[in-house]
């Protein structure tokens, strides 16, 4: 008998708790920008994000999308996030290294070897040191999506060996380790918001950009593009970030919750991404592109033209972050 009221007494407190905490949620709308498009697996990761929203908050929190870079490129987005006038993006580590130099390590050319390896590093305490760093500059990253290994495509000429790179007019990312890497390989290399380049493209203003088989595809580069080259030279990671001006004022169960649902984002849209990337390598040739294989000859001679790129810029990344991500890149090799 005295068990069973206890019993009850108990099932009535969760009750409590459980209500109290449905009525905890305010009602918010949240900006939540892309420079990619939609049918990005990043609209997979997002979509997910909103149902995880809808059913545990009872529809008070809510995520709305902007695709295609309309509200800004990643640098502008992220810009308006520190000065609390936006809630989220989803942007490439790259373009941030102005405001957290120590980032600088994933644009170090070949520095991982499979999505195995990213991963590794980025859901390990690697990741937790460059979360840290993030939040000491006003942004709270929620989760590490994929962007991927990017691979270059130009108008020019087909490039399959190092001297292919010669005088080709690329665009790469707000990022001097990118432009060191693609200057280093002879092109003409010049620095540019996502949004801007389809035009670039189109008009000729640049000849060639750098991005993942996916990205490329479902920015429709290959409208304006004809030849791609499988270099596979840098591995991107996308960042889930918040505003922490804006996070601040969230209490702790609806930031539990945008934790939790960016988590949940990231396992689906890392699956999507994965399963698309030679699909939409076999697509961009269906759609025309001319693709040309690196052969591994060529791959280690553009490696070893690129070495230097390394002891150039890593004091100005730092040590600190250099050993984090090597640490467990040992780990994860074996090693
Ligand atoms: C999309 C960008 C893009 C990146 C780039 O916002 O700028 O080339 O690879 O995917 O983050």
């Amino acid at each position: 008998m005295f068990k069973r009221r206890n019993l009850v007494t108990l099932l009535a407190g969760t009750f409590l708790v459980a209500s109290s905490a449905m009525a905890q949620f305010s009602e918010r709308n949240i900006k939540f920008t892309n420079g990619v498009n939609e049918d990005h697996p990043v609209g997979v990761g997002v979509k997910k994000m909103q149902e995880i929203l809808a059913a545990k908050t009872g529809g008070k929190m809510k995520i709305t999308a902007f695709w295609g870079g309309m509200a800004g490129g990643d640098l502008q987005a992220t810009q308006a996030l520190r000065a609390g006038t936006q809630e989220m993006v989803c942007t490439s580590s790259s373009p941030l290294v102005g405001i957290v130099k120590e980032l600088g390590v994933f644009d170090l050319p070949f520095l991982f070897a499979n999505e195995k390896e990213a991963d590794a590093v980025l859901d390990g305490p690697a990741g937790k040191y460059f979360n840290a760093k993030l939040e000491a500059a006003g942004l709270v990253n929620l989760a590490y999506w994929e962007n991927g290994f990017r691979n270059l495509t130009n108008s020019k000429r087909p490039v399959a060996k190092l001297e292919d790179f010669e005088g080709v007019k690329v665009r790469v990312m707000q990022n001097n380790i990118f432009l060191d890497t693609f200057k280093t390989l002879g092109t003409n290399a010049v620095p540019m918001a996502f949004p801007e380049v389809f035009s670039a493209l189109e008009s000729r203003a640049i000849d060639g950009q750098e991005n993942p088989f996916v990205t490329i595809e479902t920015s429709k580069f290959n409208e304006v593009q004809k030849y791609l080259s499988v270099t596979r030279h840098a591995y991107t990671p996308f960042l889930i970030l918040y505003s922490k001006k804006l996070w601040d004022q969230l209490n702790p169960q609806e930031q539990a919750v945008l934790r939790e649902a960016a988590i949940e984002g990231q396992k689906v849209q890392r699956a999507a991404n994965r399963a698309l990337n030679e699909k939409s390598l076999a697509s961009l040739k269906t759609k025309g592109m001319q693709v040309n294989e690196v052969s591994s000859a060529e791959q280690s001679r553009i490696r070893t033209k690129v070495a230097a790129v390394y002891d150039k810029h890593k004091d100005s990344i730092g040590a600190d972050a250099i050993k984090a991500v090597q640490d467990e890149l040992k780990k994860a090799r074996g090693g």
